[in-house]
């Protein structure tokens, strides 16, 4: 039988277990990512392991997140992350050097590769045919110490495109449709691949930014095969020597196919508050628009700009619009300024912000209170732009632009003829802001910087064979990582401080959840379908352990949420009849006998002290899993077995 790229990539790299869907795997890392929001947290990790060089073959730490350093908190976490990078054999990429997955993919993704990064769109590098996934930080930190990352055993789905995109229709329509189809929850358990002759029409930042999006389905990773498109890319980049084919075999047997024909999409939008509630941008013709933002990792390749500059040169953005647009990195910007295409944005009106995240993870540019936002981003949970009452929408740069010259939601298409895009013969390279590791004699004395901010790791508890604690927070369906822990301009600059992030744990849902979680002392939370979905950040794992969590019950899980539980020692268990959800209510006293023997069959009895109902519930960890929730968290049982 044939494989599969992610099934050859997932051969060539396995380091233990069999590749049937649903059993666990580990895998051999070839490369790391961390970012400042996740990589303070996973650095702290990474030196309590005690290794002094790391021992992938690339690892790098990007400072894209926060990177204004309004307070010392910020530039102390930084400035931490750099020395530990001179130490420990990093490669450190300033604030300001880009966005982690733009960079990655410009300066140092390689197809056939693996690579983890503690941020859940690290997929992107799928563009170029890597595999690559979103984890916690531990477990980056794991693997830049040497250790497998495990996983499950995915399904294999394919995307078959045929035809060709039409004008204004582009890559992020073509992620849209794919949630529209699949919705975000449709792409759990699976490695979604693109292929078929369609494949052929889309460029590499076109195809990075559907792997970006993949993120949004639950996918466990989504990849393009490695062509001719990948290696002229490469070639662009200066490292054509980092390419090689490939491609699936004739035969690969795939659990699902879904076709899509370029030619018969339109342009969509993704209305509050998900990547999945899409309809056609022409059904929302006249919604008036406060703000637009141009940018993140989805949507700020230079391919992007170009278009973006071409479509605003000799206009201006409407009186009644704030317009952003952050280039994806330093290499993008100073190629727009260079060819003059920064000079038409500037002179739109539209303002240019620094390559970073910034308004994607709510630092800065939030709307106006209840105000219409149309951002080129992947994501437009509740609250995450910095407004609670904000409603993002989620486009194309194409339909971004549009309603930034009309004022309202406009089909792009209306805009005319799509101007013609030259894309340049070779790309500007300057790795100036990317810092290099000390030599392993030098590192020796390299002290490492810490601020008052950086907080100890928060100390785990071991699961006992009893648990009895008080349902402290029953919530819905689809809770995302940023109701868990919020992020944005006020809270970013504590991700190396949890008890101080714990004030603002499910701020979102219930002010009163961090009092009455201290104070109820050990706590389980209940919630929906997809609990955990959205970001990658272990704190949405390591906050609630700090607060007395020792046990989330859902219906079901998202893939890095589920990781993270664990890697933090709170128990993950489903309902096994989802209607069972019901039968508790927030302040119940539960209890569960036989835990250990619980994680050995795979069922447990949850019993309602507080109204006597008995509910069955099951789970499926691994002995590596349940030994790590036994020692209290993978940091604990790191210690305890050396085991990495
Ligand atoms: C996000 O897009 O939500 C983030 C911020 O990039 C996160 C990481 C984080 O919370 O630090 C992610 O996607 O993993
Ligand atoms: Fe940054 Fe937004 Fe991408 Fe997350 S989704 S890495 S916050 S640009």
């Amino acid at each position: 039988m044939g494989l599969t790229i992610a099934q050859k990539i997932i051969k060539s790299h396995l380091k233990s277990g069999e590749m049937t869907v649903g059993s666990e795997i580990s895998l051999k890392i070839d490369q790391t990512l961390t970012q400042d929001a996740t990589g303070t947290m996973a650095y702290l990790e990474f030196e309590t392991m005690g290794i002094d060089r790391v021992k992938t073959e690339k690892s790098v730490a990007y400072i894209d997140h926060n990177t204004l350093q309004s307070g010392f908190e910020n530039a102390d976490d930084h400035r931490y992350i750099q020395s530990v990078c001179k130490k420990h054999g990093i490669y450190f990429s300033r604030p300001g050097n880009g966005i982690c997955h733009q960079v990655h993919l410009e300066r140092f993704g390689k197809p056939g590769k693996t690579l983890i990064g503690s941020d859940s769109h690290t997929p992107t590098g799928g563009g170029i045919g890597m595999l690559a996934f979103g984890a916690g930080g531990l477990d980056v930190a794991v693997a830049m110490g040497g250790g497998a990352y495990f996983i499950t055993m995915p399904k294999m789905y394919k995307v078959n495109l045929t035809g060709k995109l039409n004008p204004f229709v582009t890559a992020k329509d073509v992620s849209l449709e794919i949630l529209r189809i699949l919705s975000v929850k449709g792409g759990v358990g699976a490695i979604i691949e693109w292929g078929g002759e369609g494949v052929k029409t889309l460029s590499v930042p076109e195809r990075a930014t559907i792997t970006n999006m993949g993120t949004e389905l639950g996918a466990t990773t989504s990849i393009f095969p490695s062509d001719e498109i990948t290696r002229e890319f490469l070639k662009k980049e200066g490292r054509e020597e980092d390419y090689i084919p490939l491609a699936s075999d004739e035969d690969a047997v795939y659990d699902k196919i879904i076709d899509i024909n370029l030619s018969e999409l339109e342009p969509l939008i993704a209305c509050p508050h998900s990547p999945d509630n899409i309809v056609t941008v022409s059904s929302l013709k006249g919604t008036k628009v406060d703000q637009v933002c141009v940018g993140s990792c989805t949507n700020s390749s230079l391919f992007d700009m170009l278009k973006v500059a071409a479509l605003l040169k000799d206009k201006t953005v409407c009186d009644s619009v704030s317009m952003s647009v952050s280039p994806g990195s330093k290499q993008v910007l100073t190629m727009l300024a260079d060819c003059g295409a920064l000079s038409d944005i500037l002179a739109s009106g539209a303002r240019v912000l620094e390559c970073a995240c910034g308004p994607c993870i709510g630092m800065g540019f939030s709307p106006n209170s209840a105000g219409v936002s149309l951002r080129t981003f992947n994501r437009n949970f509740e609250g995450r732009s910095g407004t609670k009452d904000g409603k993002v929408y989620l486009v194309s740069p194409e339909t971004a632009v549009a309603a930034a010259l009309t004022g309202e939601i406009t089909d792009p298409r209306l805009l005319g003829s799509m101007p013609e895009i030259k894309m340049p013969e070779s790309f500007l390279i300057n790795d100036s802001a990317v810092i290099e590791p000390a030599n392993e004699i030098d590192a020796k004395d390299i002290e490492i910087l810490r601020g008052p901010n950086i907080k100890k790791f928060p100390d785990s508890k071991k699961q006992e064979n009893t648990l009895s604690a008080e349902l402290v927070l029953k919530v819905g369906d689809n809770i995302t990582t940023d109701h868990i822990m919020p992020a944005g301009a006020k809270i970013l600059p504590y991700r190396s401080n949890i008890p101080y992030l714990s004030k603002f744990c499910f701020a979102v849902c219930d002010e009163s959840f961090p009092e009455r979680a201290k104070a109820a002392g050990d706590g389980i939370i209940v919630g929906g379908s997809n609990y955990g979905q959205g970001s990658s950040r272990e704190h949405a794992a390591l906050v609630p352990m700090y607060l007395g969590i020792r046990c989330v019950i859902a219906k079901s899980f998202a893939r890095i949420h589920i990781a993270n539980l664990i890697n933090a020692g709170i128990m993950p268990l489903t309902f096994e009849n989802p209607d069972d959800y019901d039968k508790i209510s927030q302040g119940d006293k539960l209890s569960i006998d036989n835990v250990y023997a619980g994680m050995d069959s795979g069922e447990m009895t949850l019993v309602n002290n507080t109204t006597n109902e008995k509910i069955k519930l099951v789970c499926s960890f691994t002995e590596r899993q349940k030994d790590i929730l036994k020692a209290g968290g993978l940091l604990a049982y790191t210690k305890e077995t050396g085991d990495n």
